[in-house]
C-alpha cells in the first residue's frame, strides 16, 4: 500500500535550516512576489501577469455592457513574449508577456495557500482574495481560463498545444487553486479551476469531435490527479488518464497539429516526450521540466490505478535520469539548447542549464516514487536536489535568483561568450520568464509534506527537520541538527489511546550505514530499503538517532569525460564549491589533495551559518620554463611550476552572495 504525503496543516516546522527558509519565503518572497506580478518593482522584468487578468476582466465587461455590438477579438499570432511598444505604458486591453504569464500567479498563490496554512495573516489573506476575484473575473462563462487566448481571440483556442500552454496554465492553477483552499478552506478559486478542467474534459478526449491532443508542457496530469483527490471527482482523473495514454500514441500529435519536415518529427516529439507511448520510454529526453513533469504524473497514475508497466516506465525514467543525466547538484537538464537533457553522461559543468525548476521537478517526481516504495534512493536525491540545485536559487536575502544553476563559473565568459550568456554569475531580481522563483517559493512553502508521508500506522521520515506532527492519536516532536551535524532526536509521546505507531526512518546513504540509535530496541532486520521501521511503544519514547556525517571527495562515473581526474567535495547531503572570495581567481589552476587531511570552521556567509572546508591544494603557477613552442602560448614541457594552497570551498547553495566571481565544484586532483 502506497504512501500519502502529511496533511500540511498537520506538521509544524520547528527547524534552525528550515524555517529561515520557509520565513524567508513568508516575508520576502512571497510579498516582493506580488510587486512584481503587478509590476511595482522598476528594477525587475515587468510581469504583466496581473495586468493580463484585468485586462481578460475588461473585455469581458466590455462584452456584457455591449451586449451584441460587442466584436470579439480575432487572434492573430503576436508572439511568444509579447512586449509592450513603451513598456511605462502598456496598453489596458492587450496581452503582455510570455503566454504562460499566468501560471506565475498560480504559482504565487499555492505559496500563500501553504503560507496560510500555517500561518494565518489576515492581511495576505485579503490581498490573496482580491487577487483571486479579478482572475475570476477573467474566467469565460464557459469555464476557459488563459488570459493569453482570451485578449488574443478564442477562436485558436487549443490550435497549438505544442508551443502555448493552455494545458500547463490549466494545471498551474489547479495546484494553487488546491493549496489555497487547503490553506483557507476557501472554495473560490477551487471551483474556478474545476470550470475550466471541466471545460478541457468536455474538449479532449478519444471520442469522435474531440481533440486527440495532450499538453506541450507537462504538469496538468499530475495536477488532475491531485484534483481528483480532493474533489473525489473521477471525471478529473480520467482526463489526466487521457493525456498520459494518448501521450505518444500514433499518429502523433503534435506532428498533425504542426507539419513537421519528414525526418524532424522525432526530434520535435522527443522534446515533448511525446516521441512513443509513455510506458515505452525508458530514457529521460527533451526539455528537462517537462519530462519530469510528465514523470511525476506518471508516478501518481501508476500510484492510484496499480498500473505495473507505467510504474515500470517510471523505474527506468528515473534510472535514467540519476544515473546518467543528473549533476551532483541535484541539477538536471545539461544543455541550454531547449533546455534539455543531453546524451547519457553528457554533464559539462560551465554550459550546463541545471534549471531551478528541475530539479524542484526532480523533487516531485522523487517523493511520488517514494509515495509507491520507500527507497531511500529516492529520498536521497530529493535531498540532494533540495540542498543543492535548488537552494542556490534564491539569494540569501530572498530578493534575488538563478535559472541556471552552473557548476562551474568565470564571470567575463557569461559576459562575453555566446555559448554561455544564459549563465548569470549572480543572481538576477526577476525574469521575463519567471518560472523559478515562483517554483521555488510552492516547494519551500510545503516542504513538510515532501519530509514525511504516512499510511495506516506507518509516519515516513523522509528527510530530517525539526518539526511537530500527530500520528495516530500521538504526538511527534522531532529536533534535526542537519545539515551540520547529524544528531536527530526524535520524542514521540503517550498519547490517550495508543494505536500501533511505525516509525520509518531513512538512513540517508551518505553516512554509508555508519549511524547510531539509542531508546528503541532495533535489529538489522528492521532496516528496508534503507529505511529503519521502529515499532514505537505505547508509552512516552524518546528515539536519539546519530548519522555519521564528515566530509568526503566523490569522484564521477569515467564516461563523464568533462570531470575525469576531478573531484568534489561534499559533507552529508551538502555539495561544496569553491569561490574566488575565498581563493583569488583562476580556480581552474587550483589542484587538490584528496588523500589531505579536511579542517572545518564555522562561517557565517551574510548571516547564513555554514561550515566551510578546508583542504590543502597546490596552485599552478604560469608556465614561463621550456622553449617556446611557434607562440608564447606553448611551452616544451619541463614540470609544473606550483605553490601550496589552502583551498577553501562552502556550500553550494551559498555561492555568489559575496558579489560577483569565479565559482567551480568539480576540482582537479593530484
Ligand atoms: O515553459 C514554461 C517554463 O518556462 C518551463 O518550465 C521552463 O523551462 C521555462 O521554459
Ligand atoms: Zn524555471
Amino acid at each position: 500500500m502506497s504512501s500519502n504525503p502529511i496533511d500540511i496543516k498537520k506538521v509544524h516546522i520547528q527547524d534552525s535550516f528550515w524555517t529561515t527558509k520557509q520565513e524567508l519565503i513568508r516575508k520576502e518572497v512571497i510579498p516582493y512576489q506580488w510587486e512584481v506580478l503587478n509590476d511595482r518593482i522598476p528594477e525587475a522584468a515587468p510581469s504583466y501577469c496581473m495586468h493580463n487578468f484585468r485586462a481578460a476582466a475588461l473585455l469581458h465587461e466590455k462584452k456584457q455592457s455591449l451586449g451584441k455590438a460587442f466584436v470579439p477579438p480575432k487572434y492573430s499570432y503576436r508572439g511568444f513574449n509579447v512586449l509592450p511598444d513603451d513598456p511605462r505604458a502598456p496598453k489596458d486591453d492587450e496581452f503582455y508577456g510570455f503566454v504562460f504569464q499566468d501560471s506565475d500567479f498560480s504559482k504565487w498563490i499555492e505559496a500563500v495557500g501553504y503560507s496560510l496554512a500555517t500561518h494565518p495573516d489576515p492581511e495576505l489573506e485579503k490581498t490573496a482574495d482580491e487577487a483571486i476575484d479579478l482572475v475570476c473575473r477573467a474566467q469565460t462563462e464557459d469555464g476557459y481560463l488563459d488570459t493569453y487566448y482570451i485578449i488574443n481571440g478564442m477562436d485558436k483556442v487549443f490550435t497549438n498545444l505544442r508551443d502555448h500552454h493552455e494545458l500547463y496554465c490549466l494545471g498551474h492553477l489547479v495546484e494553487g487553486a488546491i493549496a489555497y483552499y487547503q490553506g483557507t478552506g476557501k472554495e473560490k478559486l477551487l471551483r474556478a479551476a474545476m470550470r475550466f478542467a471541466d471545460y478541457v474534459a468536455e474538449r479532449f478526449g478519444t471520442e469522435e469531435g474531440k481533440i486527440h491532443g495532450y499538453p506541450g508542457h507537462e504538469i496538468a496530469e499530475m495536477a488532475l490527479l491531485r484534483l481528483s483527490e480532493v474533489t473525489g471527482e473521477e471525471k478529473y482523473a480520467k482526463l489526466a488518464e487521457y493525456f498520459i495514454d494518448q501521450r505518444g500514441r500514433a499518429p502523433l500529435y503534435f506532428d498533425q497539429e504542426h507539419p513537421t519536415p519528414k525526418g524532424e518529427e522525432y526530434k520535435v516529439d522527443y522534446y515533448h516526450q511525446a516521441h512513443i507511448p509513455v510506458r515505452d520510454q525508458d530514457e529521460a529526453v527533451g526539455h528537462a521540466v517537462r519530462a519530469v513533469y510528465l514523470y511525476s504524473g506518471m508516478a501518481d497514475l501508476a500510484r492510484r490505478s496499480g498500473d505495473e508497466k507505467l510504474f515500470a516506465a517510471c523505474r527506468a525514467l528515473w534510472k535514467s535520469t540519476v544515473s546518467e543525466k543528473m549533476y551532483i547538484t541535484g541539477g538536471i537538464g545539461a544543455t541550454h539548447l531547449g533546455e534539455a537533457f543531453s546524451f547519457p553522461f553528457d554533464l559539462p559543468n560551465d554550459t550546463d542549464y541545471s534549471e531551478t525548476c528541475a530539479s524542484i521537478g526532480l523533487v516531485f517526481f522523487a517523493r511520488r516514487m517514494l509515495q509507491i516504495e520507500a527507497k531511500r534512493e529516492y529520498a536521497d536525491v530529493m535531498e540532494l536536489a533540495l540542498f543543492n540545485g535548488i537552494l542556490s536559487g534564491i539569494a540569501l536575502d530572498g530578493k534575488s535568483f538563478f535559472y541556471v544553476n552552473p557548476l562551474e563559473v568565470i564571470p567575463k565568459a557569461c559576459h562575453l561568450d555566446e555559448r554561455k550568456m544564459h549563465i548569470k554569475p549572480v543572481r538576477q531580481k526577476w525574469f521575463g520568464c519567471a518560472c523559478c522563483p515562483p517554483n521555488l517559493a510552492r516547494l519551500v512553502a510545503s516542504i513538510g509534506t515532501y519530509a514525511f508521508t504516512e499510511k495506516e500506522d506507518t509516519l515516513f521520515v523522509h528527510l530530517y527537520m525539526g518539526s511537530e506532527l500527530e500520528k495516530n492519536g500521538r504526538k511527534i516532536q522531532i529536533e534535526s541538527g542537519l545539515p551540520e551535524s547529524g544528531n536527530v532526536s526524535i520524542r514521540v509521546s503517550s498519547g490517550n489511546a495508543p494505536e500501533p505507531l511505525t516509525l520509518a526512518l531513512r538512513i540517508p546513504s551518505w553516512c554509508e550505514d555508519h549511524y547510531q540509535i539509542e531508546g528503541v530496541n532495533v535489529s538489522s532486520e528492521d532496516v528496508r530499503d534503507g529505511y529503519l521501521y521502529v515499532n514505537v511503544p505505547d508509552e512516552e519514547t524518546t528515539i536519539s538517532l546519530s548519522f555519521e556525517l564528515k566530509p568526503k571527495f566523490v569522484s564521477v562515473d569515467a564516461r563523464v569525460n568533462e570531470d575525469l581526474g576531478k573531484v568534489a567535495l561534499v559533507r552529508g547531503p551538502i555539495v561544496y564549491c569553491a569561490e574566488e572570495a575565498d581563493n583569488g581567481d583562476g580556480l581552474g589552476s587550483l589542484y587538490i589533495d584528496p588523500r589531505a587531511e579536511i579542517k572545518e570552521e564555522k562561517i557565517s556567509i551574510s548571516g547564513a551559518n555554514a561550515i566551510a572546508l578546508d583542504v590543502e591544494g597546490y596552485r599552478i603557477l604560469p608556465n614561463e620554463q621550456g622553449a617556446e613552442f611557434i607562440s608564447p602560448l606553448y611551452r616544451t614541457w619541463q614540470g609544473e611550476k606550483e605553490e601550496k594552497k589552502t583551498v577553501r570551498l562552502i556550500p553550494y547553495r551559498l555561492w555568489a552572495n559575496r558579489g560577483e566571481g569565479e565559482m567551480r565544484v568539480y576540482l582537479s586532483r593530484r
